[in-house]
């Protein structure tokens, strides 16, 4: 056996001869047939792996083990007992500690030196009877302890089951990697859930919808995947987060997930997700029994429908029998489902889960089923009702391996919104809360918005159902925050917990943003344990992403905590939601788009006032369905928080906040602080220049530089509409104002033609030029004093085309770029409007300006204006 540290050879401490080792790793799979528990001794390399590396692509996440402080460590890591999963931990750490693994074997005894010892309860308590078993830990939860027993030390890496051991082992290395001593340990965790799983919304042939990096890991072409590995080494990111269930494909689901052929091709996604104890979960169509089974129906009460299902996840359990379980979307945006007959969601639940049932598989059913055909002019429709209406009065009526998977919210994923009222109302039946790591309506990953903030408040948000609910189960008392709901505590229901989309992809760092991991990793630690600070979630992410120098922790705590509020204040306050383009892309501004349609993501403003009258009183009602302590909170105009107040009520642009301000004059100074403070990101993260690798610094300066461009699209988007239509100025005269800009419509143009851009707020004036020939200019002379000055283009970068675009001061080429973005339009509006920054370029007055486009495919090389800042 080789000690890599000492670099000498040297005899095991337990007496394993080195060939012994060599040949017995490759039988390391079989029982040891003796008595007692398998021992596996794994040699771990001690060296210190790297330093501030040059570039980092992201992949590793989290994960680096950069710069582990590991002197103080055993060199021996000892695998007890013949689960995979626990073996996949002892490689794990090996691979952290040491860089890369070595030589293992079976042995009949401890290691007599110091080591890591790692297993099952059942394993190491037949090593070590002294351990009291009263510290057993619960579900997949662990216990770290460290203890001195025949002469050694020894660090035990315990968990009741082998996931156990391998989350055991993964918060033992972010411990060490986040540089905390780990001399002495006893810790034991329990997550607070049994269900804690993601969802990716991939679809068959590879595209992934609101997926922002990149195709699919999972499918390409209608098949999965030949070659699976990012596969494998995104089941290795869930594990260490204790994510334990990952749905691979699209809630819109193809009815063919779960075709006789696909099966055995799903097969191989679990086997790679096997190592690390997540269980594979796939998305059905209600109408499968019809698509797949060819039947002439699927109501989900015909016998023949139930013999289907039963007969297709007996064959899914046959080849994977570790399968998860199914989630469900049913009857919601279009999808089929059981309204078709006249059936409720317990019977489509009911058929599928007892279909599950013998296999202890699981059937998460979305809450999310709404009409979105609503009657606009109606004053009483309300898409926030309706997964209260459709469910609470089916509580009690599902199989008890049913969970209800509720969106946090009652509309959708929007940046802000109030608890979904559901939670509270189901007390006989199991729920979970759904998340949205991938930012759908909160910037795509090309606005930094750190979510753990946004989560928490909605997860210790008290539903105050205590005294007013009695479960079949037992009446409760105390506080009854949605965390404890969803865990199932509250009603102490059987399952319960987690599920969040995530939309990884093929992109090297898996979500494109290398700050949007922080999400994952937020999701990820608030499942296993809600009651964790967004500060501390942040600052462990930080640590083990970035490193832990002082000055890299506080800057990105700053940026991480800030970020929701930032981009709610440029993108949707006072509850107002998200205001994008609800009908195109969900991304840049589009603030009348959710009005005048069945979507029901209504804001009503008009000419007089704001906002959606959800009240008792005078409103649609919803603020009824929840209990009366919460109706409290929100109904009354004097209680009702700023921050919800347009969602809840519909107000006067006069009216006067808490704040102390008026509605209009706090939009429209919410929005000029967000873009200033969206601008000072930039700033904060230039002062981390030198202290990142080269690759993460440009690649995350380089979004930053993007959002605080695109924070100024939205915030005169929005300012400039609710100028017009509640015809209320500005206090302070800034809206509509812009001293350095010049509109391209109003150079002098050759080539260029002036355009209306639809919809009007998006660009300035709300015009813009297009190129109509092969190559266009618009110039104009400059009449400021002179000086150096930053250059500020806006154009808009579709996505049918790569103009390239140069600039010229007096007929010398100062600089020059392509409009070579991904943006997800490929017209000129909200999502595309982009700025091209240009520093130092020294003007004097009568100089000339001129830029001149070349269009590419449908991209008319447009432009919007000019901006100069003096520097
Ligand atoms: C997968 C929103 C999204 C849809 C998504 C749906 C859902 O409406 O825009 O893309 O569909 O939510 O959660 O089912």
């Amino acid at each position: 056996m080789t000690d890599v540290r000492n670099g000498s050879s040297q005899q095991s401490a337990v007496g394993v001869q080195s060939t012994q080792v060599r040949a017995d790793a490759r039988t390391a799979k079989k029982p040891l047939g003796a008595k007692g528990p398998k021992v596996l001794l794994c040699l771990a390399l001690l060296v210190a792996i790297c330093p501030l590396c040059a570039g980092e692509t992201g992949a590793e996440a989290w994960l680096r083990y950069h710069d582990l402080k590991t002197s103080s460590l055993p060199t021996l890591v000892a695998a007890v007992g013949n689960s995979n999963v626990v073996r996949t931990a002892a490689n794990e750490l090996i691979h952290a500690l040491a860089g890369k693994s070595k030589a293992q074997g079976p042995a009949g005894q401890l290691p007599a030196k110091d080591a890591f010892v790692l297993g099952t309860w059942k394993d190491i308590h037949a090593l070590f009877p002294e351990l009291p078993a009263a510290r057993l830990p619960a579900g997949d939860g662990f216990w770290l302890k460290t203890v001195r027993s025949r002469g050694a030390k020894y660090w035990l890496i315990i968990g009741r089951t082998d996931r156990g051991v391998l989350y055991a082992t993964f918060s033992l290395l972010a411990r060490i990697g986040q540089q905390k001593d780990v001399s002495t340990l006893d810790d034991v965790q329990t997550p607070s859930a049994p269900i804690r799983w993601v969802s990716e919304w991939d679809n068959l042939d590879g595209s992934i919808e609101r997926g922002y990096a990149g195709r699919s890991i999972f499918f390409d072409n209608d098949a999965v995947r030949a070659d699976l590995t990012r596969a494998g080494q995104y089941a290795r990111l869930l594990a260490s987060i204790g994510i334990n269930g990952c749905a691979i494909n699209n809630v819109n689901a193809s009815p063919r997930i779960v075709a006789p052929e696909f099966i055995p091709q799903l097969a191989h996604v679990a086997d790679v997700f096997r190592p690390w104890g997540v269980k594979l979960a796939v998305s059905v169509d209600m109408s499968s029994p019809m698509v797949v089974g060819g039947l002439k129906t699927f109501d989900p009460l015909d016998p023949q429908v139930a013999a289907w299902w039963q007969h297709t996840v007996d064959e899914i359990y046959r080849q994977i029998p570790d399968f998860g379980g199914f989630v469900v979307k049913a009857d919601s945006e279009g999808r089929s489902g059981p309204s078709q007959y006249g059936r409720t969601a317990a019977d489509a639940a009911n058929v599928i889960a007892r279909a599950l049932k013998p296999h202890r598989g699981i059937l998460m059913y979305r809450a999310f089923v709404y009409n979105h055909h609503l009657d606009w002019r109606d004053m009483k429709a309300d898409r926030a009702r309706a997964a209260y209406d459709y469910f609470h009065p089916l509580d009690g009526k599902f199989e008890d391996n049913v969970v209800i998977q509720i969106k946090y919210g009652p509309i959708d994923f929007q940046v802000r919104e109030p608890a979904s009222p559901l939670f509270g109302t189901m007390p006989n039946t199991s729920q979970a809360i759904e998340l949205q790591v991938t930012q759908e309506y909160t910037g795509q990953q090309r606005h930094l918005v750190f979510l753990a903030p946004m989560w928490k408040e909605i997860l210790d948000f008290d539903m105050h159902v205590g005294t007013a609910v009695v479960s079949r189960r037992s009446s409760v008392v105390g506080k009854t925050p949605v965390k404890d709901i969803v865990s199932g505590k509250v009603w102490h229901q059987p399952l319960g917990g987690f599920n969040a989309v995530v939309n990884v992809g093929l992109d090297e760092n898996w979500l494109g943003h290398p700050f949007a991991m922080a999400n994952l990793y937020g999701y990820g630690r608030l499942a296993w344990n809600p009651n964790l600070s967004s500060e501390q979630i942040a600052e462990e992410w930080i640590r083990l992403t970035f490193g832990s120098s002082p000055q890299v922790v506080s800057t990105i705590s700053k940026m991480l905590l800030s970020s929701w509020h930032i981009y709610e204040s440029y993108t949707g306050p006072l509850g107002l939601q998200t205001l994008t383009g609800i009908t195109g892309p969900h991304y840049g501004p589009g603030i009348e788009s959710s009005e005048r349609n069945g979507w029901g993501q209504w804001h009503r403003a008009d000419s007089q006032g704001v906002g959606m009258d959800r009240t008792i009183a005078t409103g649609t009602g919803f603020i009824g369905q929840y209990a009366p302590f919460a109706q409290k909170i929100y109904e009354p105009l004097a209680n009702c928080p700023d921050d919800l107040l347009l969602f809840i009520r519909h107000v006067p642009y006069t009216h006067v906040l808490h704040s102390g301000k008026t509605v209009i004059q706090q939009i429209y100074d919410s929005h000029y602080d967000g873009a200033t403070q969206t601008a000072e990101l930039v700033a904060q993260w230039k002062t981390l220049k030198g202290q990142i690798d080269e690759d993460r610094y440009s690649a995350t300066l380089k979004r930053l530089e993007y959002q605080a461009g695109h924070a100024i699209v939205w915030r005169d988007a929005v300012v400039n509409w609710f100028n017009r239509i509640s015809g209320i100025p500005d206090a302070q005269d800034r809206v509509g104002h812009h001293p350095d800009r010049i509109e391209a419509e109003n150079m002098q143009l050759s080539g260029y033609a002036p355009i209306d851009v639809t919809p009007w707020e998006t660009a300035s004036g709300g015009k813009a030029v297009a190129c109509t020939q092969t190559e266009c200019s618009a110039s104009f002379q400059f009449s400021g004093s002179s000086g150096t000055y930053l250059v500020a283009i806006q154009y808009f970068d579709q996505n049918n085309g790569v103009s390239k675009y140069q600039l010229f001061v007096n007929d010398k080429i100062v600089d020059s770029w392509a409009a070579d973005d991904h943006l997800p339009s490929d017209k000129m509006n909200g999502h595309t409007s982009t700025r091209h920054v240009t520093e130092g370029v020294a003007l004097k007055s009568g100089d000339v300006v001129r830029i001149e486009g070349n269009p590419d495919g449908g991209e008319p090389a447009p432009l919007d204006y000019v901006e100069l800042h003096r520097i």
